[in-house]
């Protein structure tokens, strides 16, 4: 089973995301660009990918991810639209976090603390920092000026969300696109506020 923890967008930040891939959509320099665009349902913001499990690890993965996490509910916004990687052949389409990231740091440092003794191989140490649109299809290393102007021009307003929980899924791949399926969940906000001698 292909494992990560995730953040939900809320209903408005999903409205707002899927209204910026509807505008991409639009660019002219990237009509003719084959993209997978995520789904509004798949929408997310990937805390840690946690690669692939045996099925008989994913009932002790659920059981930490549905404890309460120590960190108290913040907002993310997410603001430019970039292509990653910065150069070569452009492969995929996000909006960049622009406020949160010191929160998502934090919560990402407990998450491999948390998963990482689950997991036979160590989780990215890198801070997630984005929320994908789309995924480009064969794109030629050629597009790639015309796609980073075309995105870098879509000028996000900057939005946001609340974040206050913390969801386990399941990626289960399939020629149509991913499906996501959520085995867990748990609320942020299990804080000391003050310091205990
Ligand atoms: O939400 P994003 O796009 O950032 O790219 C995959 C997606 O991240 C990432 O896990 C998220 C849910 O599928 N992912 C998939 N395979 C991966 C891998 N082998 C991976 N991240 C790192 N290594």
């Amino acid at each position: 089973m292909r494992l990560f923890l995730a953040l939900d967008l809320d209903a408005a930040a999903r409205a707002r995301t899927v209204e910026v891939q509807r505008r991409a959509r639009r660019a002219p320099a990237l009509r003719d660009v084959a993209v997978r665009w995520v789904r509004p349902e798949n929408l997310h913001l990937t805390l840690a990918f946690l690669g692939e499990v045996d099925a008989g690890r994913a009932a002790p993965m659920a059981r930490a991810a549905a404890e309460p996490w120590r960190h108290a509910p913040f907002r993310v916004e997410l603001a430019t639209a970039d292509v990653a990687p910065p150069s070569g052949a452009p492969r995929t389409l996000w909006l960049s976090v622009s406020a949160g990231r010191a929160q998502l740091a934090r919560l990402h440092a407990e998450a491999r603390a948390r998963m990482g003794p689950l997991l036979s191989a160590p989780v990215d140490p890198r801070p997630p920092g984005h929320v994908t649109l789309g995924r480009l299809r064969r794109a030629p290393r050629s597009s790639g000026g015309r796609v980073r102007e075309a995105v870098a021009g879509l000028a996000v307003p900057a939005f946001g969300w609340r974040v206050d929980s913390v969801a386990l899924y399941e990626s289960r791949l399939a020629p149509g696109g991913a499906s996501y399926r959520p085995l867990a969940r748990a609320p942020l906000g299990c804080v000391i506020l003050d310091a205990v001698p």
